[in-house]
C-alpha cells in the first residue's frame, strides 16, 4: 500500500511551484478548472485542433512525444467519465473521433494510445473531461 498514489512526472521544462499554482486541485469539482480558461484563451495553450465543440492542445507536461489533450468546450460540462449521461453520447463520440484526427495531424498513426483517466484512483487530476492522445515512442503495456 501506498500513500502517494498519483506520482506526478513532472519534466524539468516545467517549474513546479508554476504547475502548482496553476493546477487544478486533486479532489473532484463543478466549479470552473483550467481547462475553462484554455477555452475561453485566457490561459495560453499550444492548440492543435479546435471547433466548435472541442478544443484539442499540447499536455503541459508530456508524457510521450505527442501529448495531446481533447476536450468538450460544454460549459458547466462533465467532469469525468462516469458522469456521462444519454445525452452525451455524440459528444463523447466526437472526442474519440478528433483524437484520430490529432494522431493523423501529428503523424503517429502507426501506434498511438488515447486515455481517460476517470477519478481519483485513476489518477485524474483535472475535472473537466479529458481525452490524453500519446504517442510517438514505444507505449508499454499494461499502463502503470
Ligand atoms: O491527470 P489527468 O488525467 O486529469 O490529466 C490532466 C492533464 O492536464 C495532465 O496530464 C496535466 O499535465 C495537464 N495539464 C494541467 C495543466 C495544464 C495541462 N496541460 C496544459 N496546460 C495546462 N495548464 C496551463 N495548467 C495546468 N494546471
Amino acid at each position: 500500500f501506498s500513500i502517494i498514489r498519483c506520482v506526478r512526472h513532472i519534466t524539468a521544462s516545467v517549474d513546479e511551484e508554476t504547475y502548482a499554482k496553476t493546477a487544478a486541485g486533486s479532489s473532484e469539482t463543478r466549479g470552473p478548472t483550467i481547462f475553462d480558461k484554455i477555452i475561453s484563451k485566457e490561459i495560453p495553450s499550444s492548440i492543435v485542433y479546435e471547433d466548435e465543440k472541442v478544443l484539442a492542445f499540447r499536455d503541459i507536461n508530456p508524457q510521450a512525444p505527442v501529448h495531446v489533450l481533447v476536450i468538450p468546450k460544454l460549459r458547466n460540462g462533465l467532469t469525468q467519465l462516469g458522469k456521462a449521461e444519454t445525452r452525451h453520447a455524440e459528444i463523447l463520440g466526437h472526442l474519440l473521433y478528433v483524437a484520430k484526427l490529432v494522431a493523423e495531424k501529428e503523424g503517429i498513426t502507426d501506434g498511438f494510445r488515447v486515455v481517460i483517466n476517470n477519478g481519483p484512483t485513476a489518477c485524474q487530476s483535472v475535472y473537466h473531461l479529458h481525452l490524453h492522445v500519446l504517442g510517438g515512442r514505444q507505449m508499454k503495456w499494461p499502463p502503470g
